[in-house]
């Protein structure tokens, strides 16, 4: 009887007074700030992630004068703390994120130039596609950036730069600034106006401490939430991956595809990743080679640091050089291929994809 009785009710309150009755209920949930699920269910809850960020390209012969231009007009100093120029993603209504989770930057230092301490929750890295002469002073541990160095500042670690030389300096930033903003997890403070320690060691304190391969400093067993490594150096990184090519060579298992020889860059106090939000990797295809299609939840961005290849993603085939930066939103399908090998340094949102269960990974084989 109450199927019959729903029918009826239709039938006696007329096609068009029901419209208006309806049109009022919604004016009733706009005026009570209420949303009505079935008016939004395709768009909050696709069959599939339907980001909202796009696949881009951003050139580096198109970034590095515009920051060098950067550098003779705008000074760095306190309040804006950093000449630091974000990749906004075109898909996110001119946000300065490169996805909804991640943020990329370059970032320029003229020569003797300082970037003054502060600290923030938000966790940061530095990757070095060309140039040295900058240390960044991490907790009173000042840290010489060279190229290839792929160097932390986890939240809550004080950190500025100088820039030692006459000649400036350039390098990429990431950190997780949209997942804090969309979170608001932002805590930040001021600290010294220098850097508080002027030295210019070659090898910090934190790499003597923790970079002894398969040695833990006993001083060091508990197990912290970042990595201790201030910085990760380009000869270890590049020894690793040339092995993993060699020992492919020679016939053993080292490589998880043909010709192509990766890395994790990890805490060591864990074997996870190096930043509660943050996963970086440094990958080496040999020329030839080309990687599977493969798609994850989550952002991935990559910047080519030597040689040249072709990236697909969805439909779309660009060809790639040094320094170029690509960002792959969430479950598009990408691939790469290179005639000549590429090098390239990847950092993504994985450790929050994993850490809340969201991860999924489709690789076309
Ligand atoms: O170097 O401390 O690209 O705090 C964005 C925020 C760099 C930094 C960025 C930062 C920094
Ligand atoms: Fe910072």
């Amino acid at each position: 009887m109450t199927t019959t009785s729903r029918e009826t009710d239709t039938a006696y309150v007329g096609a068009s007074e029901e419209d208006a009755a309806l049109n009022a209920l919604y004016s009733d949930f706009n005026a009570a700030n209420l949303i009505p699920l079935w008016t939004q269910i395709g768009d909050l809850m696709p069959m599939s992630p339907a980001p909202q960020a796009i696949p881009y390209v951003w050139r580096w012969a198109e970034l590095l004068p515009l920051a060098e231009q950067a550098g003779k007009l705008v000074p760095v100093g306190r309040g804006g703390e950093r000449r630091a120029i974000a990749l906004a993603n075109p898909g996110l209504g001119g946000r300065p994120y490169v996805s909804p989770t991640l943020w990329a930057a370059i970032q320029y230092l003229g020569p003797r130039e300082t970037a003054p301490e502060h600290r923030h929750s938000q966790n940061a890295f530095r990757f070095v596609v060309e140039g040295e002469g900058v240390w960044t002073v991490v907790n009173g541990d000042p840290v010489a950036m060279r190229r290839g160095d792929f160097l932390l500042t986890p939240g809550w670690n004080f950190h500025g730069h100088h820039n030692e030389t006459d000649q400036p300096m350039a390098w990429i930033d990431g950190l997780d600034i949209p997942f804090s903003y969309y979170a608001d997890t932002g805590f930040f403070e001021f600290g010294s106006d220098g850097v508080t320690d002027e030295s210019m060691p070659k090898v910090s304190r934190s790499e003597r401490l923790w970079c002894n391969p398969g040695l833990r400093p006993l001083v060091g067993l508990d197990a912290r939430a970042s990595s201790p490594i201030a910085c990760y150096r380009w000869e270890y990184t590049d020894a690793a991956l040339r092995q993993q090519l060699e020992l492919e060579a020679e016939g053993y298992a080292s490589t998880t595809e043909p010709g192509h020889a990766a890395v994790r860059y990890t805490n060591p106090t864990t074997a996870g990743d190096v930043m509660p939000t943050i996963r970086a990797e440094f990958h080496r295809l040999r020329a030839g080679a080309q990687t599977a299609n493969r798609r994850d939840v989550g952002s991935t961005v990559f910047q080519v640091f030597d040689g040249e290849g072709e990236v697909t993603i969805g439909d779309d085939r660009r060809e790639l050089s040094t320094g170029d930066l690509v960002v792959i939103p969430s479950w598009v399908p990408w691939s790469l291929a290179t005639d000549a090998g590429i090098d390239l340094f990847t950092f993504s949102d994985a450790p929050i994809m994993e850490r809340l269960h969201f991860d999924r990974t489709q690789i076309q084989k």
